[in-house]
């Protein structure tokens, strides 16, 4: 397929502008790690990103330096550990160009994120006979939300389908939408076929009906730079794991008018300002949808990971996805077509540096443990996007997904691993599979 010099999704920046991987490498111990008496390659990065020594540091020097509660109380340690935490905030606000940090909720991650929005939202603001617009690509997270929400408010789900290169189906959008949609909530980046969407383009179509638009970003937002205000849209939820952070903490981020819209959730301490027998005074935001005691650990881990990324330029880390990507096609197309059935779209321009295959007459799951045994790391199954899996007509893929760190050298041992595992297929092809999908 191919796509215009003006087209939205693309990034024109270069990767030469300071950006190496090599140096990069340095930041991140765990890459030095051999498994299986092989240096790692680490190609699981849509599952979760390694740590940069910053983020490490930060967070074992909160432990050790000024651990507290936050908001809490007038001692010193508490005073400290509240400001890092709301300077966190800050921080997120910037990476994502919101209007105000107060716009930006940490949860525990974009499930919960988008969970919150699909119940505090969707409880308060769903009727009866309204519709909500998903697509068949959505991963389970931004999918069983939205059907529970529906099922309690008897709204009703549609779902986009996609093309045969893998791209959303934006006419049948177009088609799907009325007066009676009220949600559109798609992700930024398919974490099987890697597709990037056409946010401002599913914003406007939204907003045309009044509806709204929430954007599921844990893969979008540590791969590509995100702009909620130029991009014009209502909700955004992403990881901090995803973005090289800690686990156990994400973010939602929402316009203040929609945050509004929500009631209080999860409530109890620090979501409230005063509490009687008979009343309650809701604290103002972010706090009221922060409640009990935050990862706040976490969440100073998270804003050293995004000052990281943003002193790389998220550009730049858009640029250097496309050209691993865009090199790992080319190889596969030109020298594994034979053996291998790749699915999304070829061009790398228009999808994040996620590929998923099969090696033909190889069992996904037998391929990854081969992969392992060559010491290269990639998840497989249906990487909870099971409906995306039956619309392809196939029961799981191999995902190699990459991130700063990776190089084209990895990517070359990824290629040679499987031409070996190709070499061996009839022998593989004779062990025990296992066909259970762990965790999706
Ligand atoms: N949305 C998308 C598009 C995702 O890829 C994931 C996680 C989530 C939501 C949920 O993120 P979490 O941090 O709340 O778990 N995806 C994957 C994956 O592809 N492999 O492991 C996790």
């Amino acid at each position: 397929m191919f796509i215009d010099s003006d087209h939205p999704l693309l990034v024109h920046g270069s990767s030469d502008m300071g950006f190496n991987p090599y140096e990069i490498r340095r930041d991140f111990p765990i890459l030095e790690r051999e498994v299986n008496g092989r240096r790692l390659v680490y190609l699981d990065n849509a599952a979760t990103t390694q740590k940069p020594r910053q983020v490490i540091e930060a967070i074992r020097e909160y432990y050790e330096k000024y651990n507290a509660n936050v908001h809490r109380g007038f001692h010193t340690l508490s005073q400290e550990a509240s400001e890092a935490y709301e300077k966190a905030h800050e921080t997120i606000a910037k990476f994502i160009n919101a209007y105000s940090w107060e716009e930006i909720v940490f949860t525990f991650n974009s499930t919960e994120a988008l969970n919150l929005i699909a119940y505090a939202w969707g409880f308060k603001n769903l009727r009866e006979g309204d519709e909500i617009i998903l697509t068949v690509m959505e991963h389970h997270s931004n999918m069983l939300p939205w059907r529970n929400i529906a099922r309690l408010k008897n709204a009703k789900i549609k779902y986009v389908d996609i093309t045969d290169d893998g791209l959303l189906r934006y006419d049948q959008l177009e088609e799907m939408v009325s007066e009676k949609t009220r949600i559109i909530a798609v992700t930024m980046m398919s974490n099987v076929l890697g597709t990037v969407n056409d946010i401002k383009r599913i914003a406007k179509i939204a907003h045309s009906v009044d509806a709204i638009i929430v954007v599921d970003g844990a893969q979008g937002v540590p791969h590509l730079p995100v702009n909620v205000r130029d991009l014009d849209i209502d909700f955004l939820a992403f990881s901090g794991h995803k973005m090289l952070g800690p686990t156990g903490i994400g973010v939602l981020w929402g316009k203040r008018d929609r945050l509004d819209e929500m009631m209080p959730f999860k409530v109890g301490g620090d979501t409230i300002k005063d509490v009687t027998l008979d009343d309650v005074v809701w604290q103002d935001l972010p706090w009221r949808f922060e409640a009990g005691t935050p990862n706040i650990a976490g969440g100073i881990g998270l804003a050293v990971a995004a000052e990281y990324l943003m002193r790389l330029g998220m550009d730049n880390v858009r640029q250097h996805e496309i050209e691993l990507t865009s090199y790992t096609l080319k190889r596969i197309r030109e020298e594994l077509s034979s053996d291998v059935e790749y699915y999304g779209p070829w061009d790398a321009r228009i999808k994040g540096g996620v590929i998923a295959f099969n090696i033909r007459d190889l069992h996904h799951h037998t391929v990854g443990k081969a992969l392992d045994m060559l010491g290269i790391a990639v998840r497989t199954g249906k990487h909870c996007a099971h409906p995306l899996h039956y619309r392809l007509g196939i029961n799981g893929t191999v995902r190699a997904s990459y991130y700063i760190y990776n190089t084209r050298e990895e990517v070359d041992a990824l290629v040679e691993a499987l031409k070996t595992i190709i070499g061996l297929k009839e022998t593989l092809k004779t062990t025990e599979e296992p066909d259970v999908c762990p965790g999706g």
